[in-house]
C-alpha cells in the first residue's frame, strides 16, 4: 500500500499505492501514516518526498468506504502529522490530486506537480464539502476568491494554472519526483513556518463578510435545491471568522450533517453511475471487454449549423482533424465563419489554462464542399436538420464514397437507424451519434445501436465519447431513443398545464424549485419552439389535418395541444425570435420576460375551447411533470430501449438538466418510493384516461408487487429477453 525507500541517504520517499487511482482508502492512509511515521522518526531521514504509484498522486477518499461502517484513522491527522514534521515533507503530484489527495499535498510544506497533473477539491460533486483541512488551508494559500470558485464548483485545475493560483510551488514537464526529491534536499534545515498552511492567515477581499453573503445569494441561485455547495460557503465563512481549529470543528461538523443526507447518496449514485454506463454488454454476449474500438485519426462533419459546429468544436479539442462539409458556398461561408469564431473563443480559454498548444487547434479544421474529401477519413459524423430523405440521400452518397472501414455515424434526436443504414452498404458501421446543443459543451452523447450496428462500432463509438470528453450511453433504437422519448411527455404535460389555466411562469418555477436550471418552458424557448414542432412533424406526433387550433383536442383517443403549432405559425420561436412562452429584449436575447399578450391569447384560448380551470399546487405541478417521464422511464426499461435505470439517470442529469442532487428519474422514483409513485400516476390516470402518458408502466406495477424493492434490484426482474441493445 505505502512503500519507503531512502535516496541519497537523506530522503525518504513515501509511495502511495491502491490502483486504480490511489484513492486514500482506510488501509492506505494507515499505510502512509505509518510511514510517516517512520520516516520522521529515522535519524538518517533529513526530508520526506511523498508520491503516488502509477503516475497518479491520489483521488482523495476513497469513495466506495463511504458506503461502509468502517470510517478508518481520519485522514486529518494523517495531514496534521505532515504538517507538524520538523522534516519538510514534498509532494510530488503526477496525474491528479483531488478533495483528500489535494489535502493531503496541501499538509505538505512544498508541492511539485507535472504539466499534465491536475488538481481540484471535488467533495461538493459527491455532495460534501471538503474534510480535511482544504477548505481552511486552500484560502490561506489562495485566498477566499479562488478557492470559493473551485470549491463551490469542484472544478479541475491544470498544473500551470495552479502554478498561477500559487496552489503549487513548481510545474516540471518530466522527472517530477526527482525534482521533488532535489527540492527537498535544498530545503533541509530550513524553518518551516510559513510553509504550514495552517498557521498562516486567511487571505480575504476588504469587506469579506459583505463577499460571502454575495457568494451566498449567486450560489443558491446557480446550483438551485443542492446543500452542499451553500455548505462549502459556510466552511469559508468558518475559515474567516474562526480560529483555525475551531473551523475544523465546523467544517467536520458541515461533513457529517451532509455525509447522512439523501443528496450526498443521490450524488455519490450518479457518481458511480457514470463509470457504470461505460461497461456496456449486448444480449449476443459481446461487451466492452470484448469488443475492440478501432482509432480515430482524422474526421469529417457534415452539416455546419448549431449541432454540427459544435461537433467540429468537441473533434478538435480532442486533437482530432476535422474536415467540415456544407451543402453550398453560402452556408459553408456562413459555418466556417461562425466555427472559426467558436475556436477563437474556446481557444482563448485554453490558453488561460495554461494550454500553450492550443493555437495549433486552429490548423485542424478544413472546410470543404466537396464530398471527394472524405474518401479517407475513419469516421463521419452527419448533421444535417432532422430529416429522413435528406440524411438517407447523404448516407448514400457517403456509402459509395468513404472508405470500406469508414464508420459512418447520424446525429439525430430520434430518427431510425435502421431506415437509414438501409441505404448504405455498411450498416453494421452505421451508429446514431446523438449529441446534446452546445455540442462542445454539453457532456452526453446517446450512442445509438441499429439492428446491425457491429460491437466493434459501438465500442468506437463510446471510446470517440470518451476521447471528446463526454459520457457516452448506450441505447436501442426507438423513435426519440431514451432521452427526447422521456421528454415528449414532460413537454406535452406542461402545456396541458398551461391549458388549464396554470400560468408558465408557476410551472416553470416549480420545475426549477425542483433543482432544473430551467423550467420546461424556458427551455423550449432555448430550443426553438418551430424545431420542437418540426421535431413533432417528423415522428408524426402532430395531427395533420390540424396544426392550427380548432375546438378538438383529440388525436385518436389521446390529448392533444396544438399550441406548439400555434405560436410556431405565429411566428413567436422562442429567444431566437425574441418571443415564444417568454417575451426578450430581442430576438436572441436570453432574459425572460412574462409576456401580456402570450397571458391574452391563452385566455381566449381557453374560452375558445372551453376548458376547465384546474389550477394545481407546486407540489402537484413537479408531479404532473415528472411523473410522467419517470414512468416512460419505466417503459423504456420494459422495452429493454435502455440497459437499466442508470443509463437512463446519467442521460437525464448529463443532457437534460435533471439535477443531480437527486440522482437522476429512476433514482428519484426509488427515494420517492415505488408505491408512492405508482398510486400518483393511477390516480392520475383515472382523471385523465385520454392521457397514456399517466397509464403505469407494467414494470413499474411489477415492481411495486414484490414491495419497494432497492433500484440495484430492478434489473433482475428485467429480464434480458427484451434487451434491444
Ligand atoms: C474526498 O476526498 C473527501 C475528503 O475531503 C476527505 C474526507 C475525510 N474513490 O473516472 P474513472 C474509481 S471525496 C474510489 O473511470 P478516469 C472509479 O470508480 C473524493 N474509487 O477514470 C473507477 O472504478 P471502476 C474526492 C474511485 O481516468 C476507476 O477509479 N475525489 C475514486 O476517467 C477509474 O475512474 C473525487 O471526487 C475515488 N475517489 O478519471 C475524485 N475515483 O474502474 C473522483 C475514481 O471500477 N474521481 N475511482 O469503474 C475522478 O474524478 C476520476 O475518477 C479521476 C480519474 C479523474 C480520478
Amino acid at each position: 500500500m505505502a512503500a519507503f525507500s531512502y535516496i541519497c541517504d537523506s530522503v525518504a520517499v513515501i509511495t502511495m499505492s491502491n490502483p486504480p487511482v490511489n484513492a486514500l482508502s482506510s488501509a492506505l492512509i494507515r499505510a502512509v501514516q505509518k510511514a510517516v511515521e517512520e520516516a520522521i522518526g529515522d535519524f538518517a531521514v533529513e526530508a520526506i518526498v511523498i508520491r503516488g504509484d502509477k503516475g497518479k498522486f491520489s483521488a482523495g477518499a476513497d469513495i466506495r468506504e463511504f458506503n461502509r461502517l468502517e470510517r478508518g484513522p481520519p485522514l486529518v491527522s494523517l495531514i496534521d502529522l505532515i504538517e507538524d514534521s520538523k522534516k519538510p515533507v514534498v509532494a510530488a503530484i503526477e496525474g491528479v490530486a483531488l478533495g483528500g489527495g489535494l489535502e493531503l499535498a496541501l499538509g505538505c510544506h512544498y508541492r511539485i506537480a507535472h504539466a499534465q497533473a491536475y488538481v481540484g477539491l471535488p467533495e461538493v460533486l459527491l455532495g460534501l464539502v471538503p474534510a480535511a483541512g482544504g477548505a481552511l488551508r486552500l484560502p490561506r494559500l489562495i485566498g477566499i476568491s479562488a478557492t470559493l470558485s473551485m470549491i463551490t464548483t469542484g472544478k479541475y485545475v491544470q498544473a500551470r494554472e495552479a502554478l498561477k493560483l500559487g496552489i503549487v510551488d513548481k510545474v516540471v514537464g518530466e522527472n517530477t519526483v526527482d525534482e521533488a526529491i532535489q527540492l527537498a534536499k535544498k530545503v533541509i534545515g530550513q524553518p518551516l513556518g510559513s510553509r504550514q498552511l495552517s498557521t498562516l492567515p486567511v487571505q480575504c477581499p476588504p469587506n469579506v463578510e459583505a463577499f460571502l453573503d454575495e457568494a451566498m445569494v449567486k450560489v443558491k441561485k446557480q446550483f438551485r435545491g443542492a446543500q452542499s455547495p451553500l455548505a462549502c460557503v459556510e466552511v469559508l465563512r468558518a475559515a474567516v471568522q474562526l480560529p483555525y481549529l475551531e473551523g475544523k470543528k465546523k467544517e467536520r461538523e458541515l461533513f457529517q450533517f451532509l455525509y447522512t443526507t439523501d443528496q450526498t447518496r443521490a450524488q455519490q449514485y450518479a457518481f458511480f453511475a457514470e463509470r457504470e454506463v461505460a461497461k456496456w454488454t449486448l444480449p449476443s454476449g459481446a461487451s466492452w471487454k470484448t469488443a475492440s474500438p478501432q482509432p480515430i485519426r482524422t474526421a469529417a462533419v457534415i452539416g455546419l449549423g448549431t449541432m454540427g459546429r459544435g461537433i467540429v468544436i468537441s473533434l478538435v479539442k480532442a486533437k482530432i482533424p476535422v474536415i467540415a462539409l456544407e451543402q453550398d458556398k453560402k452556408q459553408l461561408d456562413i459555418g466556417s465563419k461562425a466555427v472559426m469564431s467558436l475556436l477563437d473563443r474556446e481557444i482563448l480559454k485554453m490558453e488561460q489554462l495554461g494550454h500553450t498548444e492550443a493555437t495549433n487547434s486552429l490548423g485542424l479544421v478544413q472546410f470543404t464542399l466537396d464530398y471527394g474529401k472524405l474518401r479517407d477519413v475513419d469516421i463521419v459524423i452527419e448533421a444535417v436538420f432532422e430529416n429522413m430523405a435528406l440524411k438517407k440521400e447523404i448516407f448514400r452518397h457517403l456509402s459509395g464514397i468513404c472508405k470500406p472501414e469508414a464508420f459512418l455515424c447520424t446525429n439525430t434526436s430520434g430518427l431510425d437507424i435502421d431506415e437509414i443504414a438501409s441505404v448504405t452498404d455498411r450498416p453494421q458501421m452505421i451508429v446514431g451519434t446523438h449529441f446534446f446543443a452546445p455540442a462542445h459543451i454539453m457532456k452526453l452523447l446517446e450512442v445509438v445501436r441499429g439492428s446491425c450496428t457491429s460491437s466493434t462500432s459501438i465500442s468506437t463509438a463510446m471510446q470517440l465519447a470518451k476521447n471528446l470528453g463526454k459520457i457516452g450511453v448506450l441505447v436501442g433504437n426507438c423513435p426519440l431513443f431514451v432521452g427526447n422519448r422521456l421528454m415528449l411527455p414532460y413537454i406535452q404535460q406542461a402545456i396541458f398545464l398551461v391549458e388549464e389555466g396554470n400560468k408558465v411562469e408557476e410551472i416553470d418555477r416549480a420545475l426549477e424549485g425542483f433543482g432544473f436550471a430551467m423550467g420546461p418552458f424556458q427551455m423550449m424557448d432555448l430550443a426553438g419552439l418551430d424545431t420542437l414542432w418540426r421535431c413533432h412533424v417528423e415522428h408524426g406526433l402532430t395531427r395533420p389535418e390540424q396544426s392550427t387550433g380548432t375546438s378538438n383536442h383529440c388525436c385518436g383517443s389521446k390529448r392533444y395541444s396544438p399550441l406548439l403549432g400555434i405560436l410556431s405559425e405565429k411566428l413567436r420561436f422562442g429567444q431566437k425570435s425574441g418571443q415564444g412562452w417568454y417575451k426578450y429584449e430581442k430576438p436572441g436575447g436570453r432574459k425572460a420576460m412574462s409576456d401580456p399578450w402570450l397571458h391574452n391569447f391563452l385566455s381566449e384560448y381557453r374560452d375558445a375551447h372551453n376548458f376547465k380551470t384546474q389550477y394545481i399546487t407546486q407540489e402537484e405541478i413537479i408531479e404532473w411533470c415528472l411523473y410522467v417521464i419517470i414512468n416512460e422511464g419505466f417503459k423504456a426499461l420494459e422495452d429493454g430501449i435502455a440497459s437499466g435505470p442508470e443509463d437512463i439517470d446519467v442521460i437525464y442529469t448529463n443532457g437534460y438538466g435533471w439535477p443531480k442532487h437527486t440522482g437522476g428519474p429512476m433514482y428519484y422514483a426509488s427515494l420517492v418510493g415505488l408505491p408512492v409513485v405508482l398510486t400518483k400516476l393511477e390516480k392520475y390516470y383515472e382523471a385523465n384516461p385520454d392521457i397514456p402518458d399517466l397509464k403505469p408502466s407494467m414494470f413499474l406495477k411489477k415492481l411495486v408487487a414484490y414491495g419497494n424493492l432497492p433500484l440495484k434490484e430492478w434489473q433482475f426482474h428485467l429480464g434480458s429477453q427484451n434487451c434491444k441493445l
